[in-house]
């Protein structure tokens, strides 16, 4: 399966004062030249698709006109999209049903109670299934209601706990989409400037 990877279109950026719109513009129509070119299955854009939570008419515009590029190749290669930490979920999540539609899956909250799971889309080639799991951006507080006493202590036992209530078959091939601060051993994360403002701010 061909599969194409993306994160931190941090669509809106703004460096030292300016903007980068005629860059990210740029890029995103390489990527849908990409697109027309190689014939992805699968799209995953996995978070941080606008710069800020609240983003402005021209960034929305700029990542509409975008996914509507991809969505009119032929044949239709599947969009799965999460949010990240910058992202807000309920903007995010405009028009997701309307989206869907048009092969484009997107998920912006992880499980917040016991009935909820993780969004699962299963794309299919020559060998078999391929099941893809959405997991936005998650901050403990988020799942507090799948622990019994309501308290996650932090982000590692709560990703875990998420992930350990699927139901995933191993004999399968299955891909995790994912935006939090992985880190190798028991180092601490690397973190950029805006970043450590969101953890900060909680
Ligand atoms: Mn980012």
């Amino acid at each position: 399966m061909k599969i194409f990877h993306l994160s931190d279109l941090h669509i809106g950026k703004q460096l030292n004062g300016y903007s980068l719109k005629e860059n990210q513009e740029a890029v995103l129509n390489q990527i849908v030249d990409y697109g027309l070119a190689h014939h992805p299955d699968a799209i995953l854009i996995c978070g941080d698709i606008y710069d800020k939570t609240a983003p402005s008419g021209e960034a929305y515009t700029m990542f509409g006109n975008f996914l509507e590029a991809l969505s009119g190749i032929k044949p239709q290669i599947s969009v799965l999209i999460i949010a990240g930490n910058h992202d807000s979920p309920e903007r995010l999540s405009y028009a997701s049903a309307f989206l869907e539609r048009h092969n484009i899956h997107l998920s912006v909250f992880p499980p917040r109670n016991r009935e909820e799971y993780l969004k699962k889309v299963v794309l299919r080639d020559e060998n078999g299934p391929v099941n893809f799991y959405l997991l936005p951006f998650l901050k403990p507080g988020y799942v507090r209601q799948l622990f019994p006493d309501n308290q996650p202590d932090g982000y590692e036992s709560a990703v875990r706990t998420v992930l350990e209530r699927e139901t995933i078959d191993a004999r399968e091939r299955n891909i995790l989409l994912s935006h939090q601060f992985y880190a190798a051993g028991n180092k601490d994360p690397e973190t950029c400037e805006s970043e450590q403002a969101v953890i900060m701010a909680g």
